[in-house]
């Protein structure tokens, strides 16, 4: 953060911001004095050498300093501050995509994630991607199951056991977002200075638990507008929203594929910490863990200390990083984009430099 006070008092026409939307044409930042528009042609990120360029996309939640613009020229995000955390998955699992990255970038400097999915149709297999995928952002998982009015379950307990196995590291909350109920226990996460975004698959609720977390109707959410003549209106682009009490929320679009990105080396031994356990402690060091003696695997699973379809997730999960790495690895051909990038942020500093 030394660099950033630096840049600041060099060059104090830049103003402080925080990126609240990116759709494919604008950014948009929050600034204290209201919501504008910035191009993004010319980001680059706060760097510990100054004379080193990094040019970057900027993101929602991205902190940013931004050079107000004149007759000429439109106001320009100019730096990134570096992030605290970055939300981000592939479209495609396995990493089977031919060396070419298909990362979205779903969200920077994010403290906690609320993970959604619907009590009348919970998928576990999908919460430990969904689990793995925050786990390995950087931020704070927190399994949020919506629509429990939906379920006339007279043991919660039991209920939400498969989620509480899938996950053994997360907290579980049952909200409605239609009652109400179990809303309160969630604004501890999002008091002043934290920001929490929602992630799960389209329809689970998000859009609704936005609007009860608010307390007004700001998120459109299917059904509200279904006889009106736009017709279905549906959340389409992701967006930063500050809450009265100090916290940041972004509710982000549905997403239908969970594919893993290398992020924090940790994120599996999180998501899978009964099973790390076990890891290591086998006879053989390069233990497949298949019908080898001695292997500790092997044993729990048959004491029951270990269940197999976990291990299966866990064997799953790793084998897509290591695709993924082997993918990245084939795929460092020079990038012209970036190089591009560079020289015309160069470009732009030094026509300031003459202005
Ligand atoms: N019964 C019930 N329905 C809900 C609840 N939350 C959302 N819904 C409904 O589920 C649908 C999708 O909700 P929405 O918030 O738009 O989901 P999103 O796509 O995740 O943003 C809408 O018809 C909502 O009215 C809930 O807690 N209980
Ligand atoms: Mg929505
Ligand atoms: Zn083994």
């Amino acid at each position: 953060m030394a660099h950033f006070s630096q840049i600041c008092v060099a060059d104090s026409e830049l103003r402080p911001g925080r990126v609240a939307r990116v759709d494919g044409i604008s950014t948009f930042v929050h600034a204290d004095t209201g919501d504008f528009r910035a191009g993004s042609n010319f980001a680059q990120n706060i760097t510990g050498n100054r004379s080193e360029i990094e040019p970057i996309e900027p993101t929602v939640g991205d902190w940013v300093l931004v050079r107000p613009g004149d007759h000429q020229y439109s106001d320009e995000i100019e730096f990134v501050v570096p992030r605290t955390s970055l939300l981000i998955r592939n479209r495609s699992v396995r990493g089977r995509s031919e060396g070419k990255s298909d990362q979205q970038i779903l969200a920077a400097n994010v403290n906690t994630v609320f993970i959604i999915q619907a009590a009348n149709n919970l998928n576990v297999s999908r919460l430990e991607r969904e689990v793995a995928l925050v786990w390995s952002s950087g931020a704070v998982p927190v399994i949020v199951v919506s629509k429990i009015d939906l379920i006339q379950e007279v043991d919660p307990i039991n209920f939400l056991a498969p989620l509480a196995s899938a996950a053994p590291e997360v907290e579980i909350f049952a909200v409605s977002g239609l009652t109400g109920v179990g809303i309160r226990s969630l604004h501890r996460f999002i008091s002043r200075g934290e920001t929490v975004a929602l992630i799960g698959a389209s329809g689970v609720g998000k859009s609704t638990l936005t609007n009860q977390l608010i307390g007004e109707n700001i998120m459109d959410t299917v059904g509200i507008r279904s006889s009106d003549t736009r017709g279905r209106h549906t959340t389409v682009t992701r967006q930063l929203l500050p809450l009265s009490d100090g916290g940041v929320l972004i509710d982000t679009p549905g997403i239908r594929t969970i594919g893993l990105v290398e992020g924090r080396v940790d994120a599996l031994a999180k998501t899978f910490s009964e099973i790390v356990e076990f890891v290591g402690r086998c006879k053989f060091r390069d233990c497949a863990h298949e019908d080898e003696p001695g292997c500790a695997i092997t044993q729990a699973i048959a004491a029951g200390q270990l269940q197999t379809s976990r291990f299966e997730s866990y064997k799953c999960l790793l084998q897509e990083l290591d695709d993924q790495r082997a993918n990245k690895d084939r795929g460092t051909k020079t990038d012209n984009s970036r190089e591009d990038r560079i020289k015309a942020i160069t470009a732009r500093q030094q026509s300031r430099l003459v202005k």
